[in-house]
């Protein structure tokens, strides 16, 4: 007999194409039917079976608390019965943007927004705005949201204009972008040296978290901080998956690199619909009504969202926050490759702070090429043992895997075990 699952998921797909509200929860990239949740407490999921998980997705980052966190709930229980949306700036809106800009100290001004998407196409159009150029440099396998400047693949040669990645989007927008390959700091000179003068932005996710975890070499970002500063080019860090889960400081305070612009999402948000984009007030001083680059919103700055946003980021200014989501992240990385090597299972994972990436393959890539080359059926078949066993991971090897303040040490070491069980079924 069908699940409850199966059920769903057939009659999603008469109204929802392809049954889901954003494609990688399809499955399609690992096979199989969908879980459709019901609930979320702490570090763990049911699905529609009442099957229970341990959750290492978290809503793809921003449950860092876990799910229904009791402060997060009780904030938006009572911003709830003051009303939902008013299209009016509320004060909770200045909290907000006032602790942002504490928070990250390259962010003067910020602007709030109801996705990362949104976040990531207004830095983009205000960069455009404020240089008055229109070339956009961004990186193959990095994701920032579905606008169409950046839905766009590497031209046929190195260092030729970009060609749309989906339908709809005109080739004559996707020539204004040029994606280049990530950690690799010549290929970023030598298109500063062809095209600076033309270049209004460098968009690029300072921890990869989209074609699954990659960490910049150092090389990397300062050659991308130099020459965004010698050609005069806006350095945009999105920071909607880093910020506030590789440190409290987010990437840019990790490594030392000072953005022009940032973009938050996730975190911010509480798990509420909920994006911000800031930076220099220089730059946000072009934003209407401002300035003549137009970016509006109706439900920019939400009460019952910002409600979850500011209680999350109050948790995690918590003494000793990061180092035991850190730590614990890493147990779980080491857990899950001491169970491989056990097993001579060619796996290997690593961690920033509280997001991490499995990989099998003997080593952790460093490169879109390196992430490629990684066995993504021997992913698949992980990932549905592990779903069977009640511990769900990303449904696609191009994903990170996150972990929450509300994981036990007992969550890990049962997520090991599972993983060691499966690791020895394979021998
Ligand atoms: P949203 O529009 O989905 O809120 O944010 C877009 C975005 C921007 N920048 C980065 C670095 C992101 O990771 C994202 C969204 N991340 C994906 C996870 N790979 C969201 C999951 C989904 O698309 O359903």
């Amino acid at each position: 007999m069908n699940s409850r699952n199966q059920q769903l998921f057939e009659r999603a797909q008469r109204h929802i194409p392809g049954g889901v509200n954003s494609p990688v929860r399809a499955f399609r990239s690992v096979g199989g039917t969908p879980r459709f949740f019901q609930k979320g407490v702490g570090a763990r999921v049911q699905d529609a079976d009442g099957t229970w998980y341990v959750d290492y997705v978290g809503s793809w980052g921003p449950m860092i608390l876990g799910h229904a966190d009791p402060a997060v709930i009780a904030a938006v229980q009572s911003a709830l019965v003051d009303g939902l949306s008013f299209g009016a700036p509320t004060e909770r809106e200045v909290d907000m943007a006032d602790l942002l800009c504490t928070l990250v100290p390259s962010m003067e001004m910020v602007r709030l927004v109801s996705s990362g998407t949104e976040a990531t196409m207004s830095a983009i159009r205000l960069a455009r705005g404020y240089t008055g150029r229109d070339l956009l440099i961004k990186f193959e396998g990095c994701y920032h949201g579905h606008s169409d400047s950046l839905l766009v693949k590497a031209g046929s040669g190195a260092l030729t204009f970009g060609n749309p990645s989906s339908a709809g989007v005109p080739a004559d927008l996707a020539q204004h972008t040029m994606v280049l390959a990530y950690n690799d700091p010549q290929q970023l000179v030598d298109a500063f040296a062809e095209h600076g003068s033309r270049i209004a932005a460098v968009i690029v996710e300072p921890v990869v978290g989209n074609m699954n975890l990659i960490v910049p070499t150092s090389e990397f970002l300062k050659a991308m901080r130099d020459q965004c500063t010698r050609h005069g080019a806006v350095l945009i860090f999105d920071e909607v998956m880093t910020g506030f889960r590789v440190a409290l400081e987010s990437a840019q305070g990790l490594f030392g690199i000072t953005p022009d612009l940032s973009t938050f999402g996730k975190v911010v948000g509480g798990g509420m619909p909920l994006g911000a984009f800031g930076g220099k007030r220089e730059i946000m001083a072009q934003i209407a009504p401002l300035g003549p680059v137009y970016q509006a919103g109706t439900l920019s700055g939400n009460p019952l969202a910002t409600a979850a946003g500011l209680a999350t980021l109050r948790r995690v200014q918590e003494e000793g926050f990061y180092p035991a989501l850190s730590a614990k992240t890493k147990a779980l990385c080491d857990g899950l490759v001491a169970a491989a090597r056990r097993h001579g299972v060619a796996f290997s994972a690593q961690n920033v702070g509280g997001m991490f990436g499995i990989y099998f393959a003997e080593h952790c890539p460093g490169t879109y090429d390196e992430v490629l080359a990684c066995d993504k059926e021997a992913f698949n078949h992980f990932f549905h043992a592990m779903l069977d066993a009640g511990h769900y991971f990303a449904p696609s090897a191009f994903e990170a895997g996150f972990v929450s303040a509300a994981h036990s040490d007992a969550d890990i070491a049962a997520t090991i075990a599972a993983a060691d069980t499966y690791f020895g079924s394979l021998t």
